[in-house]
């Protein structure tokens, strides 16, 4: 599964995508190595406990974490960053966090209280997400599932807790007693391993699906533009003076093959293979019936130029219409597009794994479907 070389042309070509749209789209924040993660959740959760679990001994003073606090251990070769507890005021902080980092580990509570807000922050965020339940001394949860970008949820101790202790006499007394057992965090330590090896993945996948939303984001704004009149009037003016037949279907596939290039100037939108199918039927729908109204003869030339250049002018708009929706989506769909990209990515990794099912959310293909 893991194949440097496929992933480096990934990268090539994501590289070369992203160079092309950058003038208008402005550069796309993404983490430098070393590999980060994020540690969040509410209040008092045991965020900073789980850091000074992880990197021991840490010198984290006590209390709240007013500001995040980042530390980079070289084995494993990680930049750890503990964050302030959620709140509204702390949020922007959060963000910035946020996109620092390749993979968060979200802590929790039982039950879990974590406000909404994170909640969906974390949700649209869309890199992987660890949901780890702080068990408090408390008892293991029945498992719950991955989900979306919430790859794994898994428990840990991360302090020396109480356990009850039963023990039975040969002459059949029953004694109970309690043990103190260490802090554990294992089940997380296996899961980062393992995240770790494939970190050249994950910053692929993260890279792209960054790129897929701000590239929707953007077609959408362009795509909010009104139709252009000129192509219409244009295109009616043309095709009323026109003497019909051949010639105006000659000029009703021009203007709207001009039409069509620079309209995908205009909105700075790539005309691309996938999909052109539909354009192109509205282009052939619009010039084979120009050809047909031009067919009238005598008294009738009049009113028949009339109709055409009507005509002309509500398939120009037609079409504009129907393009800008093709132009818009297609952005995200060339060869080298964050879809397609994705979509490589999604075919070649192993049904099953965390990595498949998180690409496949990313790509709105519901796991248990395929
Ligand atoms: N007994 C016990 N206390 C814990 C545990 N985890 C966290 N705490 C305590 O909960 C409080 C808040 O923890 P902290 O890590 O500062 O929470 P943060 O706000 O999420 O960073 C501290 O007093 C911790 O000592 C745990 O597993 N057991
Ligand atoms: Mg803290």
């Amino acid at each position: 599964m893991e194949d440097a070389a496929f992933w480096q042309s990934i990268q090539v070509q994501c590289h070369a995508h992203a160079q092309r749209y950058q003038p208008w789209l402005g550069d796309l924040v993404a983490p430098e190595p070393p590999f980060a993660i994020v540690i969040l959740g509410a209040p008092g959760v045991g965020k900073s406990t789980l850091l000074r679990q992880i990197v021991h001994p840490l010198p984290l003073p006590a209390g709240s974490t007013p500001w995040p606090v980042s530390i980079f251990t070289q084995e494993p070769p990680v930049l750890w960053t503990d964050t302030p507890g959620w709140s509204s005021d702390q949020v922007p902080t959060i963000h910035t966090a946020l996109a620092q980092a390749d993979v968060g580990f979200w802590v929790v509570n039982q039950p879990d209280s974590s406000p909404p807000e994170l909640v969906a922050t974390l949700k649209n965020w869309g890199r992987p997400v660890v949901k780890v339940v702080n068990l408090r001394g408390g008892e293991t949860p029945p498992s719950t599932p991955a989900q979306g970008n919430i790859i794994a949820v898994l428990s840990v101790r991360l302090m020396p807790y109480n356990q009850p202790r039963r023990q039975e006499w040969p002459d059949g007394r029953v004694e109970w007693d309690t043990v103190i057992l260490p802090a554990d965090i294992t089940a997380l330590q296996t899961l980062w391993h393992q995240l770790l090896t494939h970190q050249q993945a994950i910053r692929n996948v993260n890279q792209l699906l960054g790129m897929a939303v701000q590239e929707r984001q953007w077609a959408e704004k362009q795509g909010q533009t009104p139709v252009f009149p000129a192509p219409v009037l244009v295109k009616s003016l043309l095709l009323t003076l026109s003497p019909g037949g051949l010639v105006s279907v000659l000029l009703s596939v021009g203007t709207d093959l001009v039409t069509l290039i620079c309209l995908s100037r205009r909105l700075h939108l790539p005309i691309t293979r996938q999909g052109i199918g539909r354009v192109a039927t509205a282009l052939v729908l619009s010039s084979a019936t120009v050809g047909f109204l031009g067919l009238g003869e005598g008294a009738e030339m009049g009113m028949m130029a009339l109709g055409q250049g009507v005509w002309g002018g509500i398939t120009s708009y037609g079409l504009q219409r129907i393009a800008r929706t093709y132009l818009q989506q297609g952005i995200t769909w060339q060869a080298d597009g964050p879809d397609q990209l994705l979509q490589h990515i999604y075919a070649r990794l192993t049904p099953g794994s965390w990595l498949h099912a998180w690409v496949g959310s990313g790509l709105n293909i519901d796991s248990k479907q395929s």
